[in-house]
């Protein structure tokens, strides 16, 4: 199976090879151990990049797959939690705290000489359903948030290196999201999304704080949104170091606009991170679909680019570029697009992809 994918991925390459093109990406399979290789990949992310490579992560992967583990660690030097540090997680009534996940994932962040993401403090999507019932008035629910976030991110100081403080807070065109119930409570939201900057440094003045959205480079109205809020906190001296786009795209994501996007966002001189990358390549959601040579091809070259991209930020504002997952045998995108899907770095049986190589390609 192994060696017939070798053969169509050379002769892709050749084909590929005779068009001009600088994404352009030699198809590579598998590992350095496999022995059918001809053509092994034999760097990895973490070895070859000058700032982090993260992975999103789920303790009980980590706990019930060795080859998981053995994944993380090989590839990756950062890493956030896929759901367990968020505010649904931690924070399970008013007077209770459930550490359990996030202190393994700290701990074993720690043992390995990885750094934490912390991911995230306010988001709409993740306040608890008791907090959410309670119906506080604007003073108690800030106060509330205002406990929740000394108290973890005091716990984790020194061992979290950043926060994503605020998550996902504009709508798609840059308007403020109304489902969120702080857009109810609060007659200046972008007042208390500063506060709660403010709260987090605090509580850990070294963490390196961000705020973090969806579709950050592809929305100029969101991003305009985005611009103007980094501008008023700057302004007023709320403490923001950094941006997250998460980068959920695909294979035909806009390259020109993506660039153009990625430009204007890095024109608020802020750290960027690429916080929750990954590719898809389904995009027709079809359930024939066959991810074949021509597919990761298209895939290599989409990372490629945005490692590439990533590389021409001024070297002070890279921080890193974290994917979300480690592998297509676990990505969130089959459950929540309801389709094959297969865009991460490795594949289900933790084989670098040529999605890999094209990475590897891509950093300086
Ligand atoms: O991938 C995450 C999934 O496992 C969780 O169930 C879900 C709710 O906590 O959140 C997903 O991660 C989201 C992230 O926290 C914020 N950006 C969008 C991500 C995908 O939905």
């Amino acid at each position: 199976m192994k060696s017939k994918q070798y053969i169509l991925g050379v002769l892709t390459a050749l084909l590929f090879a005779s068009c001009s093109n600088d994404e352009k990406v030699v198809l590579k399979y598998a590992d350095e151990g496999d022995s059918g290789n001809p053509n092994p990949i034999t760097q990895t992310l973490k070895e070859k990049a000058k700032f982090k490579i993260g992975a999103a992560v789920k303790m009980k992967d980590l706990q019930n797959e060795a080859n998981y583990k053995n994944a993380v660690l090989k590839h990756y030097n950062q890493i956030t939690a896929e759901f367990e540090m968020k505010m649904a997680s931690i924070w399970t009534s008013s007077t209770a705290y459930n550490y359990t996940a996030a202190d393994y994932l700290v701990g074993f962040a720690q043992d390995n000489k990885m750094e934490v993401h912390g991911h995230t403090l306010v988001w709409y999507d993740s306040f608890p359903e008791w907090f959410k019932k309670a119906q506080y008035d604007s003073i108690a629910f800030e106060a509330k948030v205002k406990v929740y976030i000394t108290d973890v991110v005091g716990r984790y100081k020194g061992k979290v290196k950043s926060w994503d403080v605020v998550n996902e807070v504009f709508a798609d065109g840059g308007a403020m999201r109304n489902e969120t119930v702080i857009n109810s409570l609060f007659k200046d939201p972008i007042g208390f999304y500063g506060r709660c900057f403010r709260y987090a440094k605090a509580a850990d003045p070294d963490a390196k704080l961000f705020y973090n959205d969806y579709s950050v480079v592809l929305d100029a109205g969101k991003r305009a949104s985005i611009k103007k809020m980094v501008a008023r906190f700057k302004a007023n001296g709320v403490p923001i170091d950094g941006l997250g786009d998460q980068f959920h795209y695909a294979t035909d994501t806009n390259r020109q606009t993506m660039k153009t996007g990625f430009t204007d966002l890095a024109s608020t001189g802020l750290l960027i991170h690429i916080s929750e990358l990954d590719i898809k390549v389904n995009t027709g959601k079809s359930d024939s679909y066959v991810f074949n040579d021509v597919e990761n091809q298209k895939q290599a070259e989409t990372y490629k680019y945005i490692t590439t991209m990533y590389e021409e930020l001024p070297q002070t504002q890279k921080f890193a570029i974290s994917t979300w997952g480690v592998t297509d045998k676990y990505t969130w995108l089959t459950s929540f697009w309801h389709s094959k899907e297969y865009p991460l770095l490795l594949d289900a049986d933790y084989n670098k992809k040529p999605a890999y190589q094209g990475f590897l390609d891509g950093l300086k």
